[in-house]
């Protein structure tokens, strides 16, 4: 029984030798000192023993026990380091490495220009003022004196969601709601997007954006609308501009105009920009309709108004010399990047 003990201690301690995982020095574990091990099967046998062998061979055998616990102990200790080590050398971390580039987002060129625009006006005293872009047809355009056959109410130009309900084509109907809900004086702008039923080419996309502002107080006249229209245009493109209206129709404004500014690049002179003409037309404008201001319930009588209209895409791409206004929406970043 000595003999088979010691036999034992011999092989354990081998095959603890050669384990390299946890996984497999737990193995030799259950093999020997596991409950049908190799060591505890010997240990059952110890009953047929003398009374004066038994204390010999338990001690011999506790003996056993401890020296292969021990020598399993070392090999985990062993194989432990082991695993760090290699960890160590495998996860080493070069602190002199460059970082990882983190590339800086920007603003789309006609949010740059939103914000410009709203600058330029805020300066002024005009607050910002939002609205829905699913409108009513009231909103987008009965309060806005539009003629019931108007052309631009036709599905063909104005998307429709049902009957009543249309994307607003211009941002006027949040004018109308301001006016609605506040008495004058009031001095807003409303920039935002807006939607009409547009086959896309180089000047017009289906989805644009426009800044419209309004100003309704007691005594407004045309002369307020050109002093007010001139420092924009002056701040935009620069403080030799000068401006001039032509007499246009819009069914919201009487008299209406559209205004040209003198072409920025060439100051006037002709150039390919403004075909040779010297000037630029820079937006829409007028004193608003007592239609309108009577649909706002504002009395036409004690009050007046003027309010104008510019492109913002359009602008934009005047600004930078862009000649196809679809380069905006098509999310290519060798475009977006050059702003
Ligand atoms: C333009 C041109 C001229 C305009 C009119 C109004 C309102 F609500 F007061 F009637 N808002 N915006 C207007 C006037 C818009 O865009 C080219």
């Amino acid at each position: 029984m000595q003999e088979e003990l010691k036999n034992i201690e011999i092989c354990a301690i081998a095959d603890i030798k050669n384990t390299n995982t946890s996984e497999e020095i737990d193995k030799v574990r259950v093999k020997y000192l596991g409950k049908k091990g190799e060591l505890t099967k010997v240990l059952r046998g110890m009953g047929k023993l003398s009374s004066e062998q038994r204390p010999v061979i338990g001690k011999i055998a506790n003996n056993v026990r401890e020296n292969i616990e021990q020598s399993i102990v070392s090999r985990i200790n062993k194989i432990k380091q082991e695993e760090l080590n290699s960890r160590l050398s495998s996860e080493v971390i070069d602190v002199t490495m460059p970082g990882q580039k983190i590339t800086l987002g920007k603003k789309h060129p006609i949010t740059q220009s939103m914000d410009d625009l709203i600058g330029i006006f805020t300066k002024m005293g005009f607050k910002v003022a939002e609205g829905p872009e699913v409108e009513s047809v009231y909103y987008n355009f009965d309060a806005l004196n539009a003629a019931k056959n108007h052309p631009s109410r036709d599905m063909s130009d104005t998307f429709y969601i049902d009957e009543n309900t249309i994307l607003r084509t211009q941002t006027s109907p949040v004018q109308v709601r301001t006016m609605e809900k506040t008495k004058p004086p009031i001095r807003i702008i409303s920039p935002g997007r807006c939607f009409r039923n547009d086959t896309p080419d180089a000047t017009h996309t289906p989805m644009f954006h426009q800044l419209e502002g309004l100003v309704v107080d007691k005594g407004i006249t045309l002369g307020d609308l050109k002093g007010t229209l001139e420092v924009f245009a002056k701040y935009f493109f620069g403080s030799q501009t000068k401006i001039k209206f032509r007499p246009h129709y819009f069914p919201f404004t009487e008299p209406s105009a559209e205004v040209d500014a003198t072409c920025f690049k060439c100051t006037g002179k002709g150039c390919s920009l403004c075909k040779g003409s010297g000037w630029i037309e820079l937006l829409g404008a007028g004193m608003v309709h007592p239609n309108v201001l009577r649909n706002c319930n504002i009395d036409p009588e004690i009050y007046s108004g003027f309010a104008f209209g510019m492109g913002i895409d359009r602008l934009t791409m005047m600004k930078y010399g862009i000649d196809d206004i679809r380069l905006f929406f098509e999310n290519d970043m060798r475009f977006l990047n050059q702003f």
